[in-house]
């Protein structure tokens, strides 16, 4: 009996994307949506992409929260409390597990807000889009960790008692500004870049897979379905990221104690 194809291909290309992180100093990944999606946390351009018939660019831009913020709030205070509901996968323990080959010299860039990879274990994370614990002022600009409670549909700050809004980057606003440097930095300067579960279509995020490559580094993609910033020149890993990425963590384990 032979496996079928896709094992083959499977197979053959995780033994590639291992001797290329084999090969590396320094590693950096970036993480989308659907690292988090078999944990249950919808993602944004499936089939569950739609909330209430919006799409997400219809309710994560500040003009949508100008004109009803009751809406843009009803609409993140569920996924606040689905975020409380919701553990790490094995996707995330296996990128916690490649954080503890490299150390300091591996950066995980997420574009999630969930949070998730921290509480998996992971240590050097850059959120470039926000965190969907912390509220900020729109008025004093304070910001404050929340994660843990359940707020009104319209909440106040407790400072200068002006609207709230979620700390997160919506569309048409810079990410904050230390942390892209960072990612930038990092992802220039690695050997190898893994990009995970990402439609890789928003920018600047999507950017960081041409900056890796532009700087010599070995693109691998782990995704369902090879995406148009991957197409080329990227080491598919076909499959759920919570299948793929152990496998590939075992794969390195084995080329390492074969060399
Ligand atoms: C699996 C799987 C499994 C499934 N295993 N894989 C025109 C007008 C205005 C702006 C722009 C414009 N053109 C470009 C822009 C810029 C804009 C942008 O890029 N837009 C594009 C959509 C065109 N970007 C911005 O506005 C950014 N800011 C900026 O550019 O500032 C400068 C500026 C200033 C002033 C004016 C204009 C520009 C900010 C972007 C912030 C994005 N924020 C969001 C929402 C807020 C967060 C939240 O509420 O949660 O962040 S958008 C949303 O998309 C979210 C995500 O982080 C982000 C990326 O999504 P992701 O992670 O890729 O998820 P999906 O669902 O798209 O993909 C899942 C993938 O997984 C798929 O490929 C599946 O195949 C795969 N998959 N199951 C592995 N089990
Ligand atoms: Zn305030």
């Amino acid at each position: 009996m032979h496996p079928p194809a896709e094992t083959d291909d499977l197979s053959a290309d995780l033994r590639r994307a291992a001797q290329a992180l084999c090969r590396a100093d320094r590693v950096a990944v970036l993480t989308g949506a659907s690292v988090s999606a078999e944990s249950g946390v919808p993602t944004f351009r499936g089939a569950d992409g739609l909330w209430e018939g919006y799409s997400i660019e219809e309710v994560a831009t500040p003009t949508a929260f100008r004109r009803d913020p009751e809406l843009v709030w009803r609409f993140y205070n569920l996924r606040r409390a689905n975020v409380r509901k919701v553990q790490p996968n094995a996707g995330h323990r296996a990128l916690v597990a490649l954080e503890d080959r490299w150390g300091e010299r591996f950066t995980l860039v997420t574009q999630n807000v969930d949070g998730l990879h921290r509480k998996a274990g992971s240590r050097h994370v850059l959120e470039l889009h926000g965190n969907l614990g912390r509220v900020r002022c729109t008025r004093c600009h304070v910001i404050t960790d929340r994660a843990g409670e359940d707020l009104p549909d319209l909440p106040n700050c407790e400072a200068c008692g002006h609207l709230l809004r979620p700390d997160i980057v919506w569309f048409h606003e810079m990410l904050p500004a230390g942390v892209w440097e960072e990612a930038a930095s990092e992802t220039a300067r690695c050997q190898c870049f893994l990009v995970v579960g990402t439609s890789a279509v928003v920018y600047p995020a999507a950017g960081l897979i041409d900056l890796a490559r532009a700087s010599g580094a070995a693109v691998i993609e782990v995704n369902l379905e090879t995406t148009d910033a991957c197409a080329v020149g990227a080491i598919p890993l076909l499959g759920p990221s919570g299948v793929v990425l152990p496998r590939l963590v075992k794969q390195l384990e084995m080329t390492e104690s074969n060399s």
